[in-house]
């Protein structure tokens, strides 16, 4: 990671163009590894542009010899428009983390074969048959790979990037190499950590089904210290090298392969942030999923799978990380001089022990409000966008805005993972007053 620079922003500004089709096509036909991968003549490749995602374009190319995904920064936000400006350097942001996870979670990222600093730009290996996770959770479809793969990505990007693993030098390199890419790190800030709390002009929910809880959200002060308490941690707890992003939006699935992708939030932030985007992830599709019932409990299976996978979310992780660090300590922190003998290996266990204890409330507080930020700010998901008739979307959102306000302000009473899962559980049975 030392070796890293920061983006020149004057290359950015004169090389920068927004590529359309026929752009794209001559671009990647100059490109000769991209080429020699597609096949054919460049005529003949397909180019479709596919992002729908709130802030890049996306294009799928495929020639005779197979495909490439494209990805390009726009200059500004593209859910909002040119009003919302945001730095093209989040391209370059998101090339470093995707090969620096290449090398800590092989086979767990999409492959990169071509970077252009100047046009914001990033090729990569095209993930087929994958889908966007979220898209397959609204279906009603269970990955039995995912919590294998999702917690070795975790446990290996998150501990090897930490004080356990590195020295302080190469920590303190990695942190200057991502400490520019605080603009995506504001949108977090803001978006998640402010606006859903506060009067934001940004901000929507169902209404009027929800007026009544976003107004409480707004005039909670419990709320506003948990809240405020994360937003902290979040500003200055540089733990690990983080996705940044982490929601089943930013994860492509099949039945046996998971490939984390979109990393352009990355940063050294607290390592919660990620595991808990996960877990928040997955109790929202289990919450949305009777909104997505046709005949009652025909996604009865599906749930249990969800709720099954939260709980291995955080004991697999919790296991591997913690294997980890038994293993591959060869970082500054915890210093092997200092826990000699068998007193000293026993006492060390203890730590270890409270450090998952400390992560584990680090991780519901960050997951309750991740949850909290779909449901009354800015960018929703489509966990709850697809229920079609609002009053039940309203429903499901308002037992997740209970359950993420107990997780956050209660979080130390949430002393295992089966205390949130049966807390989901119950939350399930509860019908808010509109009902
Ligand atoms: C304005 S960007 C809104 C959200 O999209 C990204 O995926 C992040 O989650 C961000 O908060
Ligand atoms: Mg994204």
């Amino acid at each position: 990671m030392s070796s890293q620079r920061r983006p020149s922003a004057d290359a950015r500004e004169s090389d920068y163009r927004i590529l359309h089709e026929a752009d794209l096509r001559d671009y990647l036909a100059g490109v000769p590894e991209v080429a020699a991968r597609l096949g054919g003549s460049p005529a003949s490749w397909s180019i479709s542009e596919v992002g729908d995602g709130n802030l890049n374009l996306v294009f799928i190319v495929k020639g005779a010899g197979g495909g490439v995904a494209v990805k390009q920064a726009l200059p500004y936000v593209r859910l909002v428009g040119e009003s919302w400006p945001l730095p093209l350097s989040r391209s370059h942001y998101e090339y470093l983390a995707l090969t620096h996870q290449a090398r800590l979670a092989p086979g767990l990222v999409p492959v990169v074969l071509h970077h252009n600093e100047g046009l914001a730009l990033v090729v990569m290996e095209l993930l087929e048959p994958h889908i966007i996770m979220r898209k397959g959770l609204v279906g009603g479809t269970t990955y039995p790979r995912f919590d294998e793969d999702v917690t070795t990505f975790l446990a290996r990007t998150l501990f090897f990037s930490s004080d356990l693993a590195v020295t302080a030098a190469e920590k303190k390199d990695g942190i200057a190499a991502f400490a520019g890419n605080h603009a995506l790190c504001k949108i977090t800030e803001d978006l998640i950590f402010t606006d859903p709390y506060r009067v934001a002009e940004q901000n929507r929910w169902t209404e009027p089904w929800l007026d009544a809880t976003a107004a409480a959200f707004r005039g909670d002060l419990d709320l506003h210290v948990a809240i405020s308490r994360l937003k902290l941690k979040f500003l200055n707890a540089p733990e690990a090298l983080i996705h940044g992003d982490l929601h089943t939006g930013s994860i492509m699935v099949t039945a046996g392969e998971t490939k984390v992708i979109d990393p352009e939030f990355a940063f050294y932030g607290p390592m919660g942030f990620d595991i808990g985007a996960v877990i928040a992830n997955l109790l929202m599709a289990y919450l949305a999923s009777d909104g997505h019932e046709r005949s009652p409990g025909e996604r009865r299976a599906f749930e249990a799978w969800v709720l099954e996978t939260v709980e291995s979310v955080w004991t697999e992780f919790s296991r591997k990380f913690l294997e980890l660090w038994r293993s591959e300590a060869k970082g500054d922190a915890y210093p092997v001089t200092l826990f000699e003998g068998e007193a000293g290996a026993a006492r060390l266990e203890t730590e270890r022990q409270a450090y998952m204890a400390g992560l584990f409330e680090d991780t519901v507080g960050f997951a309750a409000a991740k949850i909290v930020r779909r449901i009354l700010g800015l960018a929703h998901n489509i966990d709850f966008e697809l229920i079609e008739d609002p009053k039940r979307r309203a429903v499901c959102e308002a037992r997740s805005l209970r359950l993420a306000r107990a997780m956050m302000v209660e979080a130390v009473s949430f002393g295992s993972i089966g205390a949130v899962t049966k807390a989901a559980r119950d939350v399930r049975d509860w019908r808010p007053d509109f009902a």
